[in-house]
């Protein structure tokens, strides 16, 4: 008898097939407490869950009696209870090392795009305004030779470091928990205290996950200590962020602006003041959206199951304390 699953994200064919020859699947559009009365049998069966961006709480771990394992397509789990998986024993893997150097090119892109208003002048050629030589106010920043500030200087930090370092002669500072000799001996990068990194930095650049000491961490306190030429990169986590203190700091100017792939409400409501900034540029959450990262992510997700699943977990996996 194969385990039970159920799949809550559509996979590539050769993935879903490799999925089929280990398990029982179940496909859902989403893992919610009306799905699961909808397809009681299914959730009361299932051993594992792949999928992403579903919330998973206590609330829903109660109608899965028999789960076992969780295997996210994605690097981010703040949409887990930790707590109530370890509490339930519930192995969590994640995709941790496929996507980052393609998240490193979205925020050097956001980088590029805010500083050289990449996005805005390009709306204006299309809207028929490039009818002469340009002017200031087509002008941007520049990004080489810049202080790029690091807030995480986790995989995704350190390779937006390199970019940054190596690609544009950009003076590094970063911000972390503890002090990345990696990033010091290869990139000349320096560590500082927050508040330093707030001051200095042309680029201030958050690749941090949401947690509850990560949530907020960057409000009207630590905005107003930004440079006034100062850009705002965030493609971790929008909440890490006080998004209403950021719309703030630029309708004030007291920012240059901020590229955004991540928000606190997704999608991005359509009325969000955001949008009607011109120093904004706002992605749709796409850090890791190329189809060749998003078959990685799907394809480890899919082996961190079959693993977990049949108790040969070697990597990828948040919490191995309930494996012991
Ligand atoms: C995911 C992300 O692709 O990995 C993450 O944590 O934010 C993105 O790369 C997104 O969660 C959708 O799966």
């Amino acid at each position: 008898m194969k385990p039970e699953v159920l799949l809550y994200k559509p996979l590539p064919d050769d993935l879903r097939a490799r999925l089929d020859e280990h398990f029982t699947v179940t496909v859902i559009k989403d893992l919610t407490l009306e799905n699961a009365d909808r397809q009681a049998d299914a959730f009361a069966r299932a051993e594992g869950i792949i999928g992403s961006s579903s919330k998973v709480d206590a609330a829903l771990l109660a109608k899965l009696p028999k789960l076992r394992a969780a295997s996210t397509i994605s690097v981010g789990y703040d949409n887990f209870d930790l707590d109530a998986l370890n509490q339930r024993g519930v192995v969590l893997m994640h995709t941790p090392t496929v996507l980052t150097e393609t998240v490193a090119d979205t925020m050097m892109a956001l980088v590029l795009s805010s500083a050289r208003r990449v996005v805005e002048v390009a709306e204006r050629v299309k809207a028929g305004e490039w009818r002469g030589s340009i002017g200031p106010d087509w002008f941007g920043t520049d990004v080489h030779h810049k202080k790029m500030g690091i807030l995480g200087m986790g995989r995704i930090g350190l390779a937006l470091a390199q970019r940054a370092h190596h690609g544009f002669g950009m003076s590094i500072l970063y911000n972390a928990r503890k002090h990345h000799e990696e990033a010091e001996s290869r990139f000349n990068a320096r560590y500082c205290d927050l508040d330093t990194l707030l001051r200095e930095a042309d680029f201030l650049c958050i690749s941090l996950p949401l947690t509850e000491q990560t949530h907020h961490m960057i409000g009207r306190e630590q905005l107003a200590k930004m440079k006034p030429d100062a850009i705002l990169i965030n493609a971790g986590r929008g909440p890490v962020v006080d998004e209403q203190a950021l719309i703030e700091a630029l309708q004030n100017q007291t920012i240059r602006g901020a590229g955004l792939d991540v928000f606190e409400q997704e999608p991005l409501p359509v009325d969000s003041p955001l949008l009607k900034l011109p120093g904004v540029v706002a992605l749709p959450h796409i850090g890791s959206a190329t189809h060749e990262t998003r078959y990685g992510m799907a394809r480890d997700a899919v082996d961190n199951l079959i693993a977990a699943l049949s108790g040969k977990v070697e990597k990828n996996c948040v919490n191995p304390q309930v494996l012991r």
